[in-house]
């Protein structure tokens, strides 16, 4: 699957020589560029909106929004006296304090946006959630984090277990025609709410974020970020999104998830650019409009997005003039080759992949502009990180032997702490202070990553170690898929096979022949051992919110397992 490296795209970039700088960089360099290394009054929220609203930026558009009802702008002297106005209700009617679990179960608004803003203010650690969470999930979280107060909508409302949550205090309502007996009236509130607030100033080791995330087994696990995270965010919104004054910046990502927040919320304010937030579903048409009507210069994504693009066929994206486009980055999933071998003929466009977790609190192993891709390689590290393939015991593995991804400890957004769980904490770091990310990878002899699978994933057949991500990016280079899942399936001779759950793009017929056709086309195009010797065909895969295809789920149906937490699963 090796392609041709993408070449350097000459131009002006905030990194522009990626080995001079990471040979040189330390991350006490970055914390100049905030006002609290200067004034020792430290808060996110401060640094992210009411610093530019004090500045030349003042009356620079911070935000734009738009859903099938609402298209607005906001300056960021507007941001900055509507984030106080925000505060200053949830302070005034559920009295929220420093240290105090706030948790945003609601879609994205501008509202969403006041509250996440104006409770940091406050010194509150934000836990968002996904709108889609029924109530087993919104429970397990409000109950592990012990939240005071949660903001949310009329229409999820219904979907909080009040009577199950005795730390639960206040409920506050963002929406018409609020019971004000039962819950807070977000709306009324900030009619009469001051524009003037007296900020928290907090320490860099203060919680800012709690976002649960799911694993194999057992409950979702709650990652702790502090305020210095703001380091990194800032510093990988320069170096890797690139961001520079002029910029019309579009995160893709629901707050749900960590990429909405650290890259839809933090990262771009931090840098002081206009920040683009689209509500409601995606549809090819809205997110091509989108871009066009704004002028999107850099646009952070998805492959779940890029492939349900790519699917909505060339035709569409050529009715639409994204000339603007500048720098186009994804995340979440491994970027198959085949997507960025379309997106740099439809956008002419490099696609950046970049990789980080959830626990990690910022992008760690990335592809700059200054720098060739090697398409279906995650890129390298950024400066001011160390990273290696380590095997069980945390020894460093050389060139090309695949291992379990690791970092070495010590940079600014690593969580702080796994929310009452230091064991589970602990289980994440080896000997030798590596963090152990779980994912499979090797390295190759530019130090390039290049990504596997979860290491559960990684399938033995016949002695030969498959990367299921190897298997699934072949399959969709196939012109009649869409997506594709590759699980081992224990087998008595091989050890395991390969089984491929595949969906199919429209107008093709799931025949035998067909099956047949597309092992052919894996044998001959990746290797004979790499080929599934199953084949299922599914209407979609499971996936996560984030657009994760869920392996462990297409392995447990069809294994007869349990599932594990499914909480995270699209409907
Ligand atoms: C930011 C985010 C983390 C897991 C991670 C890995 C997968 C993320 C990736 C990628 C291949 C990339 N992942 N980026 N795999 N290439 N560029 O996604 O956080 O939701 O916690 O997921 O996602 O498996 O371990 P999170």
């Amino acid at each position: 699957m090796k392609l041709e490296a993408l070449p350097v795209v000459k131009g002006d970039h905030n990194l522009s020589s990626y080995e001079d700088v990471y040979t040189s960089f330390n991350w006490e360099e970055a914390e100049k560029n905030f006002t609290w290394y200067e004034t020792g009054k430290l808060n996110a929220a401060y640094e992210a909106i009411d610093r530019h609203a004090e500045t030349f930026r003042k009356n620079k558009i911070a935000l734009y929004y738009r859903d099938s009802k609402r298209q607005e702008k906001y300056t960021y002297k507007e941001m900055k006296e509507l984030s106080n106005k925000a505060a200053n209700v949830i302070k005034n009617t559920a009295n929220v304090e420093k240290g105090d679990r706030l948790f945003v179960f609601m879609p994205r608004t501008p509202e969403l946006y006041f509250i996440v803003l104006g409770a940091v203010k406050l010194g509150a650690i934000v836990g968002p959630l996904f709108e889609a969470f029924m109530e087993g999930a919104v429970k397990d979280r409000l109950e592990d984090s012990e939240a005071r107060v949660i903001v949310t909508t009329p229409e999820l409302v219904n979907r909080i277990p009040v009577d199950e949550l005795p730390h639960l205090e206040h409920i506050i309502i963002v929406g018409e025609d609020v019971d004000t007996e039962k819950h807070i009236d977000f709306l009324s509130e900030m009619e009469t709410a001051s524009k003037e607030l007296d900020i928290v100033w907090v320490e860099k080791t203060d919680g800012l974020l709690l976002h649960y995330t799911s694993g194999s087994t057992g409950k979702p696990k709650g990652v702790l970020h502090i305020h210095q995270a703001m380091i990194q965010h800032y510093q990988t919104a320069k170096w890797v999104l690139d961001i520079k004054e002029d910029d019309v910046y579009w995160c893709t990502a629901d707050p749900g998830w960590v990429t909405g927040t650290v890259y839809g919320i933090f990262g771009p304010w931090l840098t002081g650019s206009t920040n683009v937030i689209v509500g409601g579903r995606f549809s090819p048409e809205s997110w091509y409009q989108t871009i066009e009507d704004y002028g999107v210069t850099v646009w952070y994504s998805a492959p779940t997005a890029f492939r349900m693009l790519m699917g909505a066929g060339d035709d569409l994206v050529n009715q639409y003039d994204l000339s603007s486009l500048r720098h186009v980055l994804s995340v979440g999933e491994p970027l198959n080759p085949e997507v960025v071998r379309w997106g740099a003929k439809v956008f002419n466009k490099r696609i950046h992949d970049t990789w980080w977790m959830t626990e990690t609190g910022a992008q760690l192993i990335c592809n700059y502009p200054s720098m060739e891709i090697k398409p279906g390689s995650m890129g390298k590290p950024i400066p001011g990180v160390q990273a290696a393939i380590v095997d069980e015991k945390g020894q460093e593995l050389p060139p090309y032997r695949m291992g379990n991804l690791a970092i070495k400890k010590g940079w600014p957004s690593m969580m702080h702490t796994i929310w009452n769980n230091q064991e589970k904490y602990d289980s994440y770091f080896m000997p030798g202070e590596w963090y152990v990310s779980g994912d499979s990878a090797y390295m190759d002899e530019d130090g390039y990553f290049w990504f596997q699978g979860r290491v559960d994933d990684v399938i033995m057949t016949s002695g030969e170690r498959v990367g299921p991500f190897e298997v699934e990016s072949k399959l969709i280079e196939h012109p009649a898929i869409a997506e594709a899942g590759v699980i081992g399936k224990p087998d008595p001779v091989r050890g395991e096979i390969i089984k491929a759950f595949v969906a199919l793009r429209e107008g093709y017929e799931a025949t035998d022949e067909l099956k047949e056709e597309i092992r052919l086309f894996v044998k001959e195009g990746l290797a004979a051992h790499a080929a599934p010797r199953e084949i299922e065909f599914r209407d979609k895969l499971p996936k996560t919110r984030s657009g994760k295809i869920m392996r462990r789920v297409l392995k447990a149906w069809e294994l007869d397992l349990p599932t594990g937490d499914l909480s995270t699963m699209e409907d």
